[in-house]
């Protein structure tokens, strides 16, 4: 399968005037990482690469920034939409990785089903962009496992950094290596090692900021135990959040021996977020289908407009009495 994803790649790149690769938006370690990686792929073909990041600084994540600034030591690799404007070409190549949604990118517009290439992890739904080629496979823990693996195809040297962000992305979305990995999972870790990607900066990744984790501990506080092993995290309503609160309040809840925990909480004053995570017997991505989001069956996630904590979390609870969700 990665073969076929190799050889339609290497034609469209040959072919393409510039590499442009598009990460979700507000990215996380896979997302960055794997971004990384591809741009790698269009190095070994001489061709131009840039990787369009367009949110505003202040809203990425620490530890991602360190990593845009590293990539921009040599040039501007990582740019936003306005600046890649003035450098656009008919001719160029969109490689989206991490993401396969209209909803999550900000560049919908420049992309058509003849020009970009997707690679992901995660299922397709509704909003799914129409690309030229899809690569889903969502049994690989992460879009950084993807690319290592057309990496190790292509037999390109990875560099000790790079291999250390796609390490990264790894690490994210297992959870650092406790939940959904496979033996293939720890062969790419283990190459990535091998190319001298560093546990030591991965851990410095990961380190917890001490007010950000009180609240993340805060929301693990409001856990319920749904029924037997499904929990759920529901935000005061009049209280905002951020959707990766959410996300690592619903992370930590697994330990308790839950098949699954949906979070959910106001990010904005319009705007509701779930976040949910599973061990894989709950489909948690199908559940947040019903809320126009999506995901898989070990990660999902959705941004609900104009509605209540109320409102969500009494459909939610309602979704959850449905044994159709149980893998
Ligand atoms: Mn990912």
């Amino acid at each position: 399968m990665i073969n076929d994803l190799k050889v339609y790649m290497t034609d469209r790149i040959i072919k393409a005037s510039k590499v442009i690769v598009i990460p979700h938006n507000k990215p996380d370690f896979d997302a960055i990482g794997s971004a990384a990686g591809i741009t790698l792929i269009a190095k070994k073909f001489k061709k131009e690469s840039r990787i369009i990041v367009n949110d505003d600084i202040t809203n990425i994540y620490p530890g991602v920034k360190v990593i845009i600034e590293e990539l921009n030591k040599e040039g501007s690799v990582v740019i936003n939409k306005e600046e890649y404007n003035n450098i656009k070409d008919k001719n160029d190549l969109f490689i989206l990785t991490d993401v396969n949604s209209n909803k999550l990118i900000s560049v919908s517009d420049l992309l058509n089903e003849n020009n970009s290439i997707v690679i992901d992890h995660h299922n397709l739904g509704e909003n799914s962009i129409i690309s030229s080629y899809n690569y889903i496979d969502s049994s690989a823990s992460s879009a950084s496992e993807i690319v290592t693996k057309l990496l190790n195809s292509y037999k390109i040297k990875i560099p000790s950094d790079i291999a250390t962000y796609l390490l990264t992305g790894i690490h994210l979305d297992t959870a650092r290596l406790t939940k959904n990995t496979k033996s293939d999972t720890f062969k790419i870790a283990y190459k990535l090692l091998d190319a001298g990607a560093s546990t030591d900066r991965v851990s410095d990744f990961f380190v917890e900021d001490f007010y950000s984790d009180r609240k993340v501990q805060n929301l693990v506080s409001r856990l319920n135990i749904f029924n037997y092993t499904v929990g759920t995290i529901i935000a005061d309503e009049n209280e905002l959040v951020e959707a990766v609160e959410l996300a690592k309040a619903a992370d930590y809840s697994l330990r308790y021996g839950l098949d699954a925990v949906f979070a959910l909480g106001k990010i904005s004053d319009d705007t509701v977020s779930i976040s949910s995570r599973s061990h894989g017997k709950v489909n948690v991505g199908a559940v947040m289908e019903e809320f126009d989001g999506g995901g898989h069956q070990y990660s999902g996630a959705a941004k609900i407009k104009d509605a209540t904590v109320e409102e969500v979390s009494t459909k939610l609870k309602k979704l959850l009495k449905n044994p159709y969700y149980i893998c």
